[in-house]
């Protein structure tokens, strides 16, 4: 049985570096700043117990202490092996009404035992970043899924995964496709993925950007962020696609566009975002050049065959911390960050994405909670997208705490809007 995480490692150093790393998140998050000041005075979640498998690090700490400076009762744990920040973790679970399970490096057996602690809590609405959580309950414990009022998801994965649930009729209680909504996939996906992996890349091997040639698997939210950012670090960039639009999109911005198995010849930095598998596999490892990097920034480890790569290989070494060299009987030596696994939160020194990005999103994902104790028994089981009100809410208080104004229509306008006999 997982024990909270205060009980696993000793604490003072780790619970004042964790505290430290909040208090700047904090400062950072004008959005989570203006929920929690009327979470406090309408103790909205008084008596619901939140169940969240997230990334634990600051950021996703402000959100938790903010539900819980609702009333909640909250029970947390990582959504990734590897991306937990442990000081945080620590900081976390001394939170009042917080518990916190997550540890960084944990193997699949410790994963899922964890994730059943937070089960164990008895959560009346559940926060997600990839499905784990959701799925655990439907699989081991759907005894709870009646008291549960409804879930919130985080992430692309989670979303697809869920509406596969539904799909087969196997999802059995609401939840908010919070990744969906624009505050987040226009922010968080295509800027937040496209900084924080290339920071993280560029950290974890200290290497430039400039002039190098950037492959990159899926022209989705995240790989238009990467591709972007990528072209703005002076690299040149190859866009691989499936989908016959996307790659057009990615033609018409100015990126090449190939098959990966000619990109894999040109490449000198190859990052996955599709959220699918086998995107790299053994056939390409052969034609790669001698020093490439091997990044995946989504959700799950399953974009690069690492299987395949390390039987090619006839020595493996770690080259830097976080980066693991796999010499190819050539002498080729071909890099992966991370493990394969999500770049920008899993090598050692990730951050995640950045502090104002993850306001917006969590700023989305507190209204989602907030809506589901005041209406979910208005939801039905299945895949909801976020009202739009809620989401618009967000941008206000956003665009309030930057002190940006805008414009708003005149009654003129709004009835010329609403009126179809105009013309010529
Ligand atoms: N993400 N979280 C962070 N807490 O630092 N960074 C990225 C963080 C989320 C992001 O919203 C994305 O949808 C998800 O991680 C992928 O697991």
């Amino acid at each position: 049985m997982t024990k909270r995480i205060s009980e696993q490692l000793s604490t003072d150093e780790l619970l004042e570096s964790g505290q430290r790393k909040m208090e700047w998140a904090r400062q950072h998050m004008p959005i989570l700043d203006s929920l929690r000041e009327s979470f406090e005075e309408n103790q909205p979640f008084a008596g619901e117990r939140i169940g969240m498998a997230m990334h634990v690090e600051a950021k996703t700490a402000i959100l938790t202490e903010v539900l819980a400076a609702g009333g909640a009762e909250v029970a947390i744990t990582g959504c990734n092996p590897l991306s937990t920040h442990d000081d945080v973790s620590v900081a976390l679970d001394a939170v009042e009404g917080v518990t916190s399970y997550a540890k960084r490096g944990v193997d699949d057996e410790e994963y899922y035992e964890a994730i059943t602690a937070v089960i164990e809590h008895e959560p009346t609405i559940t926060v997600d970043d990839g499905g784990d959580l959701v799925f655990a309950i439907h699989e081991e414990y759907p005894e709870l899924i009646d008291s549960i009022v409804g879930g919130c998801e985080e992430t692309t994965t989670g979303v697809h995964r869920l509406r596969a649930m539904a799909e087969d009729g196997a999802l059995d209680y609401p939840m908010f496709a919070v990744n969906d909504t624009p505050m987040k996939r226009l922010f968080d996906n295509i800027h937040g993925t496209g900084e924080s992996s290339l920071a993280s890349i560029a950290m974890t091997t200290n290497l430039s950007w400039a002039g190098k040639d950037v492959v990159v698997g899926g022209f989705g939210y995240c790989g238009k962020g990467v591709a972007r950012k990528a072209a703005g670090q002076n690299a040149n960039v190859i866009v691989t696609e499936v989908d016959s639009r996307r790659a057009l999109e990615a033609h018409m911005e100015g990126f090449d566009v190939m098959p990966m198995s000619e990109a894999a010849k040109e490449g000198d930095v190859f990052i996955t975002t599709t959220g699918n598998r086998d995107v790299i596999v053994d056939e390409h490892f052969d034609e790669m050049k001698d020093g490439v990097l091997l990044a995946n920034a989504g959700h799950f480890d399953v974009e690069i065959d690492l299987d395949a790569l390390e039987s090619k290989a006839v020595r493996t070494y770690e080259a830097r911390e976080g980066l693991q060299a796999y010499e190819m009987d050539d002498g080729r030596r071909l890099n992966v960050l991370a493990e394969g696994r999500l770049v920008n939160l899993a090598t050692p020194i990730s951050l995640g994405h950045p502090v104002e990005v993850m306001d917006q999103s969590f700023g989305v994902q507190a209204v989602c909670v907030r809506e589901l104790v005041e209406n979910g028994d208005s939801y039905e089981a299945g895949v909801h997208d976020v009202p739009d009100e809620l989401d618009r809410e967000v941008a206000e208080i956003k665009l309030e705490a930057e002190g940006i104004e805008t414009d708003s229509l005149t009654d003129t306008q709004q009835e010329y809007m609403d009126s179809w006999q105009h013309g010529t």
